[in-house]
């Protein structure tokens, strides 16, 4: 059995630039998707959450998406959609409903399942794997810590890593009722040990969503994954990232691309296949910089600066290539984002993410008025 796995495609994503909000090309990374879909001829199509970037997606992302599906069905047999914590729920229900009922017409399925499906499934005990052929298809999308909680509340959930063992109490459930031969999870998650890529929701990366590598059954054999926006491998097991389609902004300096799947006996042969997309590049200002920007035409361009004057300045502004110039305090910057990537503390420290959070996007400190305020809610509650 042949798959595909892709994730993190935030489509209709923006970002800011001198000139405005620029919105990212999605349709050539999807139209190569679609190209390759074609060719590789999978048996399943595994969309591993946050399809859509904003809770309310442009009509022509959704467009994109619907269109993406339609390629789907003439093309592959079965395809997964799950929510992630970008998701409007309700919009991918809604585009759920029309697939529904072609569904019932086509031996071809698509599904797609939300968090609020997953509840809904909870609460009725009635979590089981979608089985096709001799595969069973688990699905764990993204779930906000308090419903995560709360849907377990009566269970006794333990208060550390309880987010974890919500997710490998959901996976064991599943798996009771699992007949088939071949187990394969869908998750939106934030698995430990996972190299972040810097444009990961902040919210939802810190410990309180951490879930343990051991939680994930070793019975499974391809866990798709989605949330970190790096492609990788976890551990032993086949635990895959398959990150990003593209670079989602000047953190991403790594390849995006989706992965290709083949099932031989429970053992999947796995190839990462990099898509073509425009890529994002920081320029530290030099004697070159002019030649620099010429020769990037093509990509995205933020330019740092320590010591440009005015009239040079307004120079570099003209090109439509850059989108960013940032003055920077010292020289000793280094471009090495690898010293951005978000710290993980081992205890969930509010201000620490905000602090955090300022540091890499803002380049600013926390004003100590609220340093101050936080210290005294925390006085407050501790009372
Ligand atoms: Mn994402």
């Amino acid at each position: 059995m042949r798959f595909v796995h892709i994730a993190d495609l935030h489509l209709g994503k923006k970002i800011k630039s001198i000139r405005g909000d620029i919105e990212l090309d999605f349709y050539n990374p999807i139209r190569q998707i679609n190209q390759i879909i074609r060719e590789f001829k999978p048996n399943f199509l595994f969309v591993s959450g946050d399809v859509f970037h904003y809770r309310n997606p442009s009509q022509d992302s959704e467009e994109l998406f619907i269109e993406f599906l339609l390629n789907s069905y003439e093309n592959v047999d079965y395809t997964f959609v799950i929510s992630g914590n970008h998701d409007n729920t309700k919009k991918l229900s809604n585009i759920y409903l029309f697939n529904k009922y072609i569904n019932r017409l086509s031996r071809k399925k698509i599904f797609i399942y939300t968090d609020l499906d997953l509840r809904k499934d909870v609460e009725e005990e009635n979590l089981k794997p979608i089985s096709c052929d001799n595969v069973d298809i688990i699905m764990i999308p993204f779930i906000e810590y308090r419903s995560a909680i709360n849907a377990f509340y009566n269970i006794g959930v333990d208060k550390d890593f309880a987010y974890s063992f919500v997710h490998s109490t959901l996976i064991s459930k599943f798996l009771e009722n699992s007949v088939n031969r071949i187990k394969i999870l869908l998750g939106h998650m934030y698995l430990e040990n996972s190299v972040l890529s810097g444009t990961e929701s902040k919210n939802f990366i810190n410990p309180t969503y951490y879930v343990k590598y051991n939680d994930l059954d070793d019975r499974i054999v391809y866990c798709a994954l989605g949330h970190v926006h790096r492609f990788q491998k976890i551990g032993p097991k086949n635990v895959f990232y398959s990150g990003s389609l593209i670079p989602l902004d000047f953190s991403e300096n790594f390849d995006h691309g989706i992965i290709l799947g083949e099932i031989i006996d429970k053992f999947p042969k796995i190839s990462f296949e990099k898509l073509s997309y425009k890529e994002f590049m920081i320029l530290q200002e030099d004697k070159d910089l002019f030649e620099k920007i010429e020769k990037n035409k093509d990509k995205y361009l933020k330019i740092l600066y320590t010591s440009l004057s005015n009239e040079v300045l307004e120079k570099i502004i003209k090109f439509d290539n850059v989108l960013k110039i940032q003055k920077v305090d010292n020289t000793s910057f280094t471009m090495d984002r690898k010293n951005d990537s978000v710290v993980i503390t081992d205890a969930f420290d509010i201000l620490e993410m905000y602090r955090k959070y300022c540091e890499i996007e803002k380049r600013e400190e926390v004003l100590p008025i609220l340093v101050n305020k936080v210290a005294e809610i925390e006085r407050m509650v501790n009372a």
